[in-house]
């Protein structure tokens, strides 16, 4: 697709010039040759731009872990992520601020504006709940949705214990819902609350084969050693 682009955006002046080359005959020589030398140049452009594409997909370094990490271990993992409220308030940085700097490792994230049957699917443990429709509505309302993989250590419990209770009348002042949420029905962020929980919303959110990046922090010994 990439390559189509440039390919069509390369050639487009080139059949310009051949209109204009009728009005001389001198000009249609010239004319020719430079189209000729544009066109070659156009291909070699498509051509080198398809292989660094595909070199680069090909180079990105692929998932060799579960896509829940191991459980209990420095590769444990959760799924967090920012809701409509959070990004509409700018408080995108904040949350990830707050992991990164924590000592956790980012390994998948992005922007998504999730269908009706990825919030249900989703919140499907919630069906039942008086507030479901809402909450699904809230979700889908077209803002994105800031989707992360987060791993390390105790990820899963610490990343709930970051965030705190769900109604941030409940929440601790130094957790994230208590520093930027003052209603249940906008309490910013979500993050997963078990290990199935885990795999269940990775699934949903990364299921894609390279969607997570396995990769070595340089400070990984200073964070996460035990002695
Ligand atoms: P959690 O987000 O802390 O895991 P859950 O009980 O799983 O809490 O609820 C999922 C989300 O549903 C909450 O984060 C909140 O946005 C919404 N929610 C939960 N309880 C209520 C409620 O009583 N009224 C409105 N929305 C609610
Ligand atoms: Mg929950």
């Amino acid at each position: 697709m990439f390559a189509r682009t440039i390919v069509r955006s390369a050639v487009r002046p080139v059949s310009f010039t051949v209109k204009a080359r009728t009005f001389t005959t001198k000009a249609r020589n010239t004319t020719t040759k430079t189209s000729f030398h544009l066109t070659l140049a156009a291909v070699g452009v498509a051509t080198a731009s398809a292989f660094s594409y595909a070199y680069l997909q090909k180079s990105i370094a692929a998932d060799s872990k579960p896509i829940a990490g191991v459980q209990g271990t420095f590769s444990e993992r959760t799924f967090i992520a920012v809701k409509p409220d959070g990004v509409q308030r700018g408080l995108v940085g904040k949350v990830i601020s707050r992991f990164e700097e924590r000592g956790y490792k980012l390994v998948g994230l992005k922007a998504i504006a999730p269908s009706k049957e990825l919030a249900e699917k989703h919140y499907a443990d919630l069906k039942s709940r008086p507030f479901f429709s809402g909450l699904v509505n809230y979700m889908t309302s077209g803002t994105p949705v800031i989707a992360m993989v987060w791993e390390g250590k105790d990820v899963i419990k610490q990343g709930r214990a970051m965030i705190g209770a769900t109604n941030p009348l409940g929440s601790d002042p130094g957790t994230i819902r208590g520093q930027y949420a003052i209603s249940v029905g906008r309490n910013i962020i979500h993050g997963s609350d078990s290990f199935e929980s885990v795999e269940k919303e990775i699934g949903l959110w990364f299921g894609q084969a390279g969607e997570l990046i396995d990769w070595t922090p340089a400070n990984v010994d200073w964070v996460q050693a035990d002695n």
